[in-house]
C-alpha cells in the first residue's frame, strides 16, 4: 500500500501534468488563430503527450491501492503571442515540470519507496527528452527571427510531429 506522503504527492502531480495538457491546449487554440496549422499539429500532440502523462500516474496510483484526488485546473495563461515568446514559456514550463517529478522523487526517496522511484525514473528521462524537443524549436525560432518564410518552412515541419503512445513505467 501507497504512503499517503506518496500518495498526496502523486495526485498533486496528476493535477500539474493535466495543468499542462490545459495549457498546451490554450497554445493549439493560439495558433489555430493564427492559421499555422504545423504549430497546431505539434501542440496536438503535445496535448496528448500531457493526457498520458496524468494517466500514467493515475492508473498507478490505483495500481498501488491509492486514492486518486482530482483538484482543479487553474486556467492557463499565455505570456506573449509570438512563436518564440511562446516556445520561451513552453520551456520554461517543461523546465518547472522537471522540477516537480525531482520532488516527487524526493518524496519517495524521504518515504523510502522504491516502486515508485523506479516507475519515476520513466519521467524523468521524458522530462530530458521534452526539454530537449522544445530547445531545438525554440533555437530554431531565435535563428528565424522576422523571417516568415523560414516561419513558414518550420510550421511545415511541425506537421510532420505524431503522437506515439507512451508505455509509462
Ligand atoms: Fe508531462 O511533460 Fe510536459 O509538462
Amino acid at each position: 500500500m501507497i504512503s499517503e506522503k506518496m500518495q498526496n504527492a502523486f495526485n498533486d502531480q496528476i493535477n500539474k501534468e493535466l495543468y499542462s495538457e490545459y495549457l498546451y491546449l490554450k497554445m493549439k487554440a493560439h495558433f489555430a488563430e493564427l492559421n499555422l496549422q504545423g504549430f497546431v499539429n505539434w501542440f496536438n500532440v503535445q496535448v496528448q503527450e500531457e493526457h498520458a502523462h496524468a494517466m500514467g500516474m493515475f492508473d498507478y496510483l490505483i495500481e498501488r491501492g491509492g486514492k486518486v484526488e482530482l483538484s482543479a485546473i487553474d486556467a492557463p495563461e499565455l505570456k506573449g503571442k509570438t512563436p518564440l515568446e511562446i516556445f520561451e514559456q513552453v520551456l520554461a514550463h517543461e523546465e518547472f515540470v522537471t522540477s516537480r517529478i525531482n520532488a516527487l522523487m524526493d518524496v519517495a526517496e524521504e518515504v523510502k519507496d522504491r516502486a515508485a522511484l523506479s516507475f519515476l525514473d520513466w519521467y524523468l528521462k521524458e522530462q530530458v527528452e521534452e526539454e530537449s524537443n522544445v530547445g531545438s524549436v525554440l533555437s530554431t525560432l531565435k535563428l528565424i527571427g522576422e523571417d516568415k518564410k523560414l516561419l513558414f518552412s518550420l510550421d511545415k515541419d511541425l506537421k510532420t510531429r505524431v503522437f506515439n503512445a507512451p508505455v509509462i513505467g
